[in-house]
C-alpha cells in the first residue's frame, strides 16, 4: 500500500480529500490539531509545517505528499514566511532527503488574482499575485519547479479556485471546483506517468471559468461538474457586482483591494 502524507488534513480542503481519496492508499494525516476519527486506511501524526525536523519524520517512507497545510488567506509577512514559505521549503527538503516520489503543492487563484475577469488565463501566464498570500503561493510553485528539475520530485501545483460542495457566490461561479473534480486532479498528480512539473488551475468545467484547462485535460482531467448548474440560485442570493469596484473587476476579488483588517490598499485611477 502506498503511503501518502496529507498535511493540513484537518482543514476544509484536507477534509474533502479524506472523503474522496481512493482507499488503496494509506493516508498519513497531519495537522497541528489532533484528528481522532480515523478510517482503517488512515493514521495521524501531529506536526507543524514550520518545523523542519517534524516534516522529516512525517515524510519517512512516504510515496507522496499532498501539502495542504498552511495559511489559506491574506496575512502578515512574518506569518506567511514562517508557515507558507518555510513550510514549503521544509516539506520539499524532507521529500528530497526521504526520496519521496511526488508532491502535490497547492497554489491558488490568488497567485494570478490581479488579472482582469475578462481575460482567460493559460497556465503559462506571468504570475500576478493579488496579496502577500498570493506571493507565498507563487513561491510554492517555483519551489516545486526547482525540486522537479533538480531532484526529480514529480510535482503538480494546483492553482486552487474554491473547493466546496457548491459555489457560494458569483465570483466562485468562475473558480469553483467540486470535491470529485479536485480528486481527479490529485489522482493525476499522484499517478500520471508523464508528470514532471505541471501547473493546473483547480476549477471544474465552469461555463464562466477564467482559465484555460487544456494542459490539465491533456493529462486526463475530465471534469464532471459545472458551477453553472447553481448559477440561478447564486445570482438570486448575492448582490449585483459593482462595475466601478476593482474587487469586482479583478479575478482575485477582495484580495486585490482589502488590507488585512480592512482598508483599500489601491485606489482606482
Ligand atoms: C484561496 O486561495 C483560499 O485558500 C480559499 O480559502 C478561498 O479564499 C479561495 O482562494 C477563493 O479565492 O475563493
Amino acid at each position: 500500500m502506498k503511503t501518502v502524507v496529507l498535511t493540513g488534513a484537518g482543514g476544509s480542503v484536507g477534509s474533502f480529500l479524506r472523503s474522496t481519496m481512493p482507499k488503496h492508499y494509506h493516508l498519513r494525516l497531519s495537522d497541528i490539531n489532533p484528528i481522532t476519527d480515523l478510517a482503517d486506511n488512515e493514521s495521524f501524526v501531529a506536526a507543524d509545517v514550520s518545523d523542519a525536523n517534524a516534516m522529516l519524520e512525517l515524510t519517512r517512507n512516504a510515496y507522496a505528499v499532498i501539502h495542504m497545510g498552511g495559511i489559506s488567506k491574506e496575512s502578515d509577512w512574518a506569518s506567511l514566511q514562517a508557515v507558507n514559505i518555510a513550510g514549503v521549503i521544509n516539506l520539499y527538503e524532507a521529500a528530497r532527503v526521504n526520496n519521496v516520489s511526488r508532491v502535490i503543492v497547492p497554489s491558488s487563484n490568488h497567485a494570478t488574482g490581479f488579472y482582469p475577469r475578462d481575460q482567460k488565463l493559460g497556465n503559462d501566464v506571468l504570475l500576478r499575485p493579488d496579496s502577500r498570500y498570493g506571493v507565498s503561493k507563487g513561491f510554492a510553485e517555483l519551489t516545486g519547479s526547482l525540486y522537479a528539475d533538480k531532484y526529480g520530485i514529480k510535482t503538480l501545483a494546483i492553482r486552487l479556485g474554491n473547493v466546496a460542495d457548491k459555489p457560494v457566490d458569483r465570483r466562485r461561479l468562475s473558480l469553483w471546483i467540486s470535491p470529485r473534480d479536485f480528486q481527479q486532479q490529485v489522482t493525476i498528480g499522484l499517478e500520471h506517468p508523464d508528470l514532471h512539473f505541471s501547473v493546473f488551475f483547480g476549477v471544474s468545467a465552469n461555463t464562466r471559468s477564467w482559465y484555460d484547462d487544456d494542459h490539465a485535460r491533456q493529462l486526463g482531467y475530465a471534469p464532471q461538474d459545472n458551477a453553472e448548474d447553481y448559477a440561478e440560485a447564486v445570482i438570486a442570493a448575492t448582490p449585483e457586482p459593482d462595475p466601478d469596484a476593482l474587487s469586482d473587476q479583478l479575478q482575485g476579488g477582495d484580495f486585490c483591494t482589502v488590507e488585512q483588517g480592512g482598508g483599500a490598499v489601491i485606489t482606482r485611477q
